[in-house]
């Protein structure tokens, strides 16, 4: 730290920060803030990017996919330069109009109104499962609830066979991880990559999806001449990489949240209403989902930094959502506060297609412990899961007492 005010190449602030690093995720906060502080956008000398963490510049990007695409990769990597090591997700790293169709798509399979179809299911399965836990009384916050919940839910609702559902976890985890550099987390991610990315090829294809679930809804737009057959496997791809993790992760924040500011969970207890605020305070709180890259199309100036055409740019929506040129007491979490415009789901064309899926799943999970539980309380260390993406915990061991 501490270089973040030296001046290089005309106008821009460098700094040798690394946001892929285990240092950084130990503690992002004074990082972040070193960034914010540095300038608009910030040269990161380690990877040769830009990095931008300021609220109002994060937001803009996110908004102006003329300017800064995600056809190049949404990772370190550049499209443009290198080949990328899955296939091209024709969703995320993609651009209108390719985009657009795939995301027509998605759109319907997961809208409002789809939603309410699985929200009784949904509402039970968070209920039977904190009855359990609540039976055991200490357990792991993480493997047992926050990863247990979506697993018990989201499998079904894309229509996925019971078997071989333990490799959704390892390839979220490979996914997310090969968006940063090719550092030692992303090695080991993929070291036992082959099995994981052999089921995957075959849990895209059509036969291996039940005939009601989102799996069938995206091959279904095949028939109506929406998609091509090529299309609709690497859609539903999109699903079975974007619907476990994220989830998990943000699930965990609000578990981890409630359990260290047993103020706010007395709060919700005593206004079971606002479970879905408190799910959403946690996501922009913690931003499970910290950063995402773009790519310039043309020569840029983000506040008075010039940036060329075809640099990579680092957003930094976890800084950006505790920027306190934006929000008021941006590190305290508050589930009355007012979150719209928070970056914890991206925002613009790309804006998280599942984010109404996750909100369910939050909401249900939360308003399931306010009927039941009366106090959370963490009985060990928690530990933090690394990854180059991802914020969470690898266990948040806590215990619940329950009401009576
Ligand atoms: C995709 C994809 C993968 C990872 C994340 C994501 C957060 C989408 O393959 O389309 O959205």
């Amino acid at each position: 730290m501490g270089e973040a005010s030296l001046k290089v190449g005309g106008n821009a602030p460098v700094s040798n920060i690394d946001p892929f690093s285990t240092a950084y995720f130990d503690d992002p906060y004074p990082f972040q803030e070193e960034l914010r502080e540095a300038g608009p956008a910030v040269w990161l000398s380690r990877y040769n990017v830009w990095a931008v963490a300021r609220f109002e510049h994060v937001r803009a990007m996110l908004f102006d996919w003329k300017t800064y695409c995600s056809g190049r990769g949404v990772g370190l990597a550049d499209f443009a330069k290198e080949t990328p090591w899955r296939p091209r997700s024709i969703l995320l790293e993609a651009d209108p109009p390719q985009h657009g169709r795939a995301r027509t798509i998605l759109n319907r399979v997961l809208s409002p109104v789809a939603m309410k179809d699985l929200q009784d299911r949904f509402a039970r399965a968070a209920d039977d499962l904190v009855d359990t836990l609540l039976e055991r009384g200490t357990f792991d916050g993480i493997a047992d609830l926050a990863e247990a919940y979506p697993l018990s839910v989201f499998p079904d609702a894309l229509g996925m066979p019971r078997e071989n559902r333990h490799f959704l976890l390892p390839y979220g985890n490979m996914v997310f991880n090969a968006f940063g550099p090719r550092n030692e987390l992303f090695h080991k991610s993929v070291e036992n990559a082959a099995p994981v990315l052999d089921w995957l090829a075959g849990q895209m294809q059509r036969d291996q999806l039940a005939p009601q679930g989102f799996g069938a809804e995206i091959h279904a737009a095949v028939d109506t001449g929406e998609i091509t057959a090529e299309e609709a496997p690497l859609i539903v791809r999109s699903l079975l990489t974007a619907g476990v993790d994220t989830t998990v992760n943000g699930i965990g924040a609000a578990l981890y949240c409630l359990a260290r500011f047993p103020e706010q969970w007395d709060h919700l207890r005593a206004d079971p209403s606002l479970a879905r605020a408190a799910f959403e305070e946690a996501v922009r709180f913690e931003s499970p989902v910290q950063t995402f890259f773009r790519t310039t199309t043309r020569a840029v100036r983000i506040g008075d930094v010039d940036i060329d055409e075809g640099q990579k740019i680092l957003m930094f929506l976890g800084a950006a959502n505790r920027d306190p040129r934006h929000w008021e007491q941006p590190d305290q979490y508050d589930i009355t506060r007012r979150t719209v415009g928070h970056v914890g789901f991206g925002a613009g064309i790309h804006m998280c297609v599942g984010q109404m899926l996750a909100r369910l799943e939050g909401e249900v999970v939360l308003a399931a412990l306010t009927r039941k539980v009366s106090r959370i309380e963490i009985v060990d260390e928690p530990q933090r899961r690394y990854n180059n993406t991802l914020r969470g915990l690898a266990k948040l061991p806590i215990r619940l007492q329950p009401i009576h």
